[in-house]
């Protein structure tokens, strides 16, 4: 893979609404994914393996749970800062950021909003530092879209909880030391549970086969008769609200991580127009690959702008699930356009592993996918403005 050359761009001076905290933390994290994801990640996706001896720098760069408060291991970073982080390691990798994005949002984050507090003291400092790692099982092989309507469930047995099921498609299952599983009591109400690697009826069988975020393990959630000790269950939300309040933490982060797979194609694609000579001039002369790279910096620039104002209203609380919907669709949505364009732009050498672009392009087809899909998002902004609801 050819050199990390990446510069950031920035056409609308949007450096200057960060504070110098957050130009610092964005600037670690900068670093760290030239040094330590860059050189490797390609061999990694190319093998369909996810590099387990990073685990150790993203803690250090506070990408697991950058905004826990610092007494739970935590960063005890805002809002603004946890994106950024997002947004570089997203640069490096889609694949890489899920693995941060689950542990934080989708693992700390229930354990800490809706935890006890020995919960909190007993796991969120190994997670911050990466002693153990976890997933968030939501998903089942009937219910994507439609989690309410999941199946696994468990029953109680006086002593412990009989636990049910099966989850599908779930990042980091193939190595998590614990796994947030969402089911239904004797009732039907949803639950969180923490499940521990090693319980007795407990499996998580890899997924393979993928074409995309192949950087990142996803397996499945096999709970067979599996008993849960009571204190696992997470007392303090239930309900479909539970698990769809982490993915408001975890789909503002992807706002922002789509921006950084966005800003490396773009960067890419520039570069190689101004080196790349046919017709005795560089491709970038040509009418026609300034048109595109002109669209990329203006969707670029947009989506800068209006992720770093949701992460304004997020650190003042007032961010809405529905605002959190359109900017993870817009991004994403801007991502995967400037991925295919950027890819085309480099003619044949676009679809090999010396640049990145190929593979931030299959990746976003998962990122699209996953944290509620792209027309799934729309039907959020729908319902928001018309008041109707048009899933069921
Ligand atoms: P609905 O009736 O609208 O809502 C049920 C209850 O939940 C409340 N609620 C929320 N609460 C907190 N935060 C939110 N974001 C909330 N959204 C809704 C709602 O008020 C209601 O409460 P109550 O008290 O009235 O019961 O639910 P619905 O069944 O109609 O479904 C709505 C829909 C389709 C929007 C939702 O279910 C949805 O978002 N579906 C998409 C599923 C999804 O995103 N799955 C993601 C799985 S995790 C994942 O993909 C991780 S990938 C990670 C990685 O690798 O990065
Ligand atoms: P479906 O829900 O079956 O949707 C199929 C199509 O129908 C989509 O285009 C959808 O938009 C459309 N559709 C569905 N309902 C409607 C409707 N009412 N109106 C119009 N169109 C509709 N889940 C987890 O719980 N944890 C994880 O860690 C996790 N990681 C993932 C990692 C990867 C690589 C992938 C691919 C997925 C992951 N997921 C995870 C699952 C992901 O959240 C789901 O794939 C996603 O929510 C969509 O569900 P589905 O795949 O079952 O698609």
């Amino acid at each position: 893979m050819k050199p990390d050359l990446f510069q950031a761009p920035d056409y609308y001076n949007l450096d200057e609404l960060l504070t110098e905290e957050h130009k610092m933390v964005r600037d670690a994290a900068r670093e760290w994914v030239k040094r330590e994801v860059s050189p490797i990640i390609e061999e990694y996706a190319q093998k369909a393996e996810f590099p387990k001896q990073i685990i150790k720098g993203l803690a250090d760069i506070g990408a697991f749970g950058p905004y826990i408060p610092e007494q739970y291991g935590g960063a005890g970073l805002d809002q603004i800062s946890y994106g950024l982080i997002m947004q570089e390691i997203e640069r490096g990798d889609s694949g890489v950021r899920s693995t941060a994005s689950v542990q934080s949002s989708l693992v700390m984050y229930p354990i800490w909003k809706y935890g006890s507090e020995e919960q909190r003291v007993k796991y969120l400092p190994k997670l911050a530092s990466g002693e153990f790692m976890g997933c968030f099982g939501l998903t089942e092989p009937d219910h994507g879209s439609n989690p309410g309507g999941m199946i696994t469930n468990f029953k109680d047995k006086g002593d412990h909880y009989l636990l049910n099921g099966a989850k599908m498609w779930i990042s980091n299952a193939p190595f998590a030391d614990i796994a947030v599983v969402w089911a239904k009591d004797e009732s039907g109400r949803i639950h969180g549970l923490i499940v521990e690697r090693g319980m007795e009826g407990f499996t998580t069988p890899e997924t393979h086969n993928k074409w995309s975020l192949r950087a990142s393990a996803t397996g499945e959630l096999i709970f067979d008769n599996v008993k849960v000790p009571k204190e696992n269950l997470l007392p303090n939300k239930s309900g479909l609200g539970a698990p769809l309040g982490c993915l408001d933490s975890a789909r503002y982060g992807i706002a922002w991580g789509a921006i950084g797979a966005a800003m490396d194609c773009y960067d890419t694609a520039l570069r190689y127009s101004k080196e790349r000579i046919q017709f005795d001039k560089p491709i970038g002369a040509t009418q026609l690959q300034q048109k595109k790279l002109a669209e990329m910096i203006t969707e670029i620039t947009k989506a800068q702008l209006l992720t770093w104002r949701l992460g304004v209203l997020r650190n003042e609380g007032k961010a809405t699930t529905a605002q959190i919907s359109m900017a993870k669709r817009n991004n994403v949505d801007m991502a995967l356009t400037i991925a295919r364009d950027a890819r085309q732009m480099l003619g044949g050498m676009g679809i090999t592993g010396e640049y990145s672009i190929m593979r931030h392009m299959m990746n976003l087809e998962s990122v699209v996918t996953y944290e509620g899909t792209h027309d799934i998002h729309l039907l959020i902004t729908g319902m928001d403005v018309t008041g109707f609801a048009a899933f069921k």
